[in-house]
């Protein structure tokens, strides 16, 4: 052909440089290149960007062959759709795929450089708030260490989640500007920007005797992509995260600028790039803020379209979708990508709607991340009207269809249709995103075994009745790449010299560790990882926030976002519990078995009574860490802002892990598998994947206490009156008279009386309910404890039962009961 070759060509792949001297002279020429600095007039910024972008450099070639390989197969693939990537650090992780791990770290040595400086450097991307986001960031490793075509899709937050200080014990929120250094990460394509469109209104036409609606929007944005590498585990693949970044429209801009007012034209581009500011932090509870529908709708109207425009060939038949994608929706937030895809196929290519629908119906799935009912999201049909005028209609018209159906079933049964329709009426007309996300999905699934059976049988039992085998459940799971091989070293090389090193992409061959369980020269090797992995936290708590953990306490600990259903609250009574007993004289402090009890937990800013119990922790600690009858016996430690940084020098530290949520509450937890898999016994109600963890390591490697979900439920229609608990157990009544009495704020019983009353006169998560049973269980904690062999044996078998909590494992059934994308080898 006439084309010039290298107008095709891909950069061959580079092999990553063998030897020390190769990787110092690529790092010393992206000082000079990258950064215009010498080694010795580089800051530590410098030195940290060249080193990235060396690392990145190996994987560029990679990615853009998987790009050419995953078009050129036209194969089904899975576009994950999610407004929230809680990814951490990416520099390890790069190496590790890279394998330049170690010659790295001598290259800089040569340097002068440790580093583990670097290392320290960079600012993690916190673009979530808890699980939700680190599973998606779970998810797309192991897409890419599975080979599975696909793509995540995601908004760039200029801001993540906030930084958390304490002022007198109270949580105060810094912002989180976390791309100031720049982030030698991402790849900014301002070329290929989209133009999103909100506002307005719509009007009817007549398109050949067909009368048909089309939308005459109000105002545009741009959405300018920027693209992540994300690499397989050893399998020379890389995969793409695009992170859409909204800017104002240069045409928008102009028509005020030539007005002449500047200051309006100027408070437009910042109207326009507010969109992806900040990062909401609200954790499971949505506020319905117009900016949210903004920045949702944004990110998947910008995502399908670049679907659309990229990974299909020219003239591609679009009733042939199903067969090569499926949307894979991370809760409601993305679900407006459903009426935007109908929008598409119906006013822009101008499909029948019944067919469109059909294949709307096939190219959508759900997943559903809670059973609270306020985290469900609605938006008013008067704000959803405003800003999308033509969405509300297809809405309007896919519940109208929707509802004709549901009748010709069930006949005009009003009280069914009612509680089905997409549309509520009360207290003001919405829209029920998860209603629409089930109508519109193929299917529809929970994220553990217990979530996904009340997910049908509490919160859309007309759903599942109507539409049989739509429901299916997927348990969570997590990368052992990121929270056991990088995280945990120590263990990560203790488990390949027993196994091999295949247990990194497989981890069911954890298994095999059973039979080292019984070894007491392999349980020393643990309890030498183990005993290693505190002393680092230590070193880490002790550089970051000051703290002195005591040698040879147990490592009691509690980190996850602080909502009340997760039950905070039952963790502070059970050490203001253990803290009484030894100032009333009834414990003697050198019975105690020595605990640190370490939380880590950010509240929602506007989220009075969780900030409240944040305060009230630090307040206990305060006083028991610094009151000489405790001996030193019990330590309470709250490093702030909890993030994926530290949760990988805790997690592999901890000896117990505390997952104490109010049964049937917590749709799955993440954090209770990582804590597992690196060999801490869990004290657990059975809730969420607890139940699953709890019988695969068995009853005798798991400390279970509390309400069963539907005991739950028993009490609540029973009538639950909290202050009779109160009455009945005396402890329970000397801890509450403690922090009442203003033990733990110098005197002053206003501070937490809110939170006294709360507990006394309606504790919905029913804390005084359960607490009996957790003081026991944690009293069979300190016996359990005293055997120090036996506990490590458990902590092994936790470890080697656990294997099924990889994410691996968790797409695999995605890919079975869901996407059908088979891995492209
Ligand atoms: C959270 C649940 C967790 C679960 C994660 C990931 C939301 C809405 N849900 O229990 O509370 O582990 O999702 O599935 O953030």
């Amino acid at each position: 052909s006439s084309k010039p070759s290298h107008a095709l060509a891909l950069a061959p792949v580079p092999t990553p440089p063998s030897t020390v001297d190769g990787f110092v002279k690529q790092f010393l020429e992206n000082l000079n290149l990258e950064r215009g600095v010498t080694l010795s007039t580089a800051s530590p910024n410098d030195r940290y960007i060249a080193l990235a972008t060396t690392v990145r450099d190996f994987l560029v070639a990679r990615w853009l062959e998987d790009i050419r390989r995953q078009k050129d197969a036209q194969a089904k693939g899975v576009c994950y759709l999610s407004a929230e990537y809680l990814l951490g650090r990416q520099l390890d992780n790069n190496l590790l795929a890279t394998r330049l791990t170690d010659i790295a770290t001598e290259a800089l040595a040569s340097c002068g450089i440790d580093i583990d400086d670097m290392r320290a450097l960079e600012v993690e991307p916190g673009l979530g708030n808890g699980g939700l986001g680190r599973l998606a960031a779970c998810f797309i490793d192991s897409l890419a260490t599975m080979s599975v075509p696909s793509i995540g899709y995601g908004i760039r937050y200029e801001y993540g989640i906030f930084r958390q200080t304490f002022v007198g014990g109270q949580q105060v929120e810094q912002p989180d500007a976390w791309l100031t250094l720049g982030s030698p990460w991402e790849f900014a394509h301002p070329e290929s920007a989209q133009t999103i469109s909100f506002g307005g209104h719509t009007e009817t036409y007549d398109d050949g005797g067909v009368t048909r609606s089309r939308w005459v929007p109000g105002w545009n944005v741009q959405a300018v992509p920027y693209n992540y590498m994300v690499p397989g585990y050893h399998n020379g693949r890389v995969n793409t995260l695009r992170l859409w970044r909204a800017v104002a429209t240069d045409a928008f801009d102009l028509r005020i600028f030539n007005s002449g007012d500047y200051e309006e034209a100027v408070r437009a581009q910042t109207y326009a790039e507010n969109i992806s500011k900040v990062l909401y932090p609200e954790d499971s509870t949505p506020q319905g803020k117009e900016l949210r529908l903004q920045q949702q709708y944004f990110f998947v109207a910008a995502s399908i379209r670049d679907f659309l425009d990229h990974m299909l060939t020219p003239g591609f038949d679009l009733s042939k979708l199903p067969d090569r994608v499926i949307f894979q929706l991370n809760d409601t937030h993305p679900v407006i990508a459903v009426p935007e895809f109908m929008r598409v196929l119906v006013d822009e290519e101008h499909m029948e709607w019944d067919a469109a629908w059909e294949i709307t119906q096939q190219c959508f799935a759900y997943t559903c991340h809670t059973l609270l009912p306020e985290a469900l999201e609605v938006w008013s049909v008067e704000l959803l009207g405003r800003l999308l005028p033509r969405h509300l209609e297809i809405i309007y018209r896919i519940n109208d269809a929707f509802l004709e159906e549901v009748r010709e079933r069930f006949g005009d049964d009003e009280m069914r249709i009612r509680n089905m329709s997409i549309i509520a009426e009360f207290p003001e007309r919405s829209v029920r995103m998860a209603y629409l996300a089930t109508v519109a999905g193929a299917k529809v699934n929970g994220v553990a075994e217990l979530h996904s059976q009340l997910l049908r049988e509490k919160v859309l039992p007309d759903f599942d009745e109507f539409y049989p085998g739509k429901f299916t459940n997927v348990t969570n799971g997590v990368t052992p790449r990121r929270f056991l091989r990088l995280a945990n070293p120590g263990l990560a090389g203790l488990i390949t010299d027993a196994l091999g090193a295949g247990w990194t992409v497989d981890l069911e061959r954890l298994r095999g560790l059973e039979s080292f369980a019984e070894d007491p020269e392999f349980r020393a090797r643990f309890a030498e990882v183990k005993a290693a992995n505190k002393r680092v936290l230590s070193d880490v708590l002790r550089a970051r926030d000051g703290f002195e953990v005591s040698d040879g306490h147990m490592l009691d600990v509690m980190v996850k976002r602080l909502h009340e259903y997760k039950r905070q609250m039952l963790k502070v009574l059970h050490i203001v519990t253990s803290y009484e007993r030894i100032v009333s004289g009834r414990v003697k402090a050198e019975d105690v078995q020595g605990r640190a009890f370490i939380f880590g937990a950010k509240a929602a800013p506007g989220y009075a009574m969780a900030k409240r119990i944040i305060h009230l922790i630090n307040a206990v600690g305060e006083v028991v860490n610094n009151d000489p009858r405790v001996e030193g016996r019990l330590q309470v430690l709250f490093p702030p802002n909890y993030n994926v940084t530290l949760a990988e020098r805790v997690i592999p530290a901890a000896d117990l892990s505390e997952q104490i949520s109010l049964a049937g509450k917590e749709a799955s937890g993440t954090g209770n598998m990582k804590f597992a898999l690196n060999g801490a016994l869990t004290i657990g109600t059975d809730d969420g994947a607890n139940v699953e963890i709890r019988e695969l390591v068995g009853d005798d490697n798991f400390f279970l206490f509390g309400m069963t979900e539907p005991e739950v439920e028993e009490l609540w229609t029973r009538g639950y009156k909290p202050a009779e608990f109160y009455q009945q157990d005396e402890d329970l009544r000397r801890a509450i008279d403690l922090i009442a009495s203003g033990a733990f704020s110098n005197g002053d019983r206003t501070v937490f009386e809110p939170i006294v009353s709360n507990l006394l006169y309606d504790d919905r998560f029913m804390v005084l309910a359960d607490y009996a049973s957790y003081i026991r269980a944690q009293d069979r904690v300190d016996a359990a404890y005293a055997d120090q062999d036996a506990w490590t044996k458990a902590a092994i078998l936790n470890i080697a039962r656990c294997g099924f909590f990889s994410s691996d494992r968790s797409i695999r059934d995605y890919i079975d009961r869901i996407w059908h994308t088979p891995p492209m080898l």
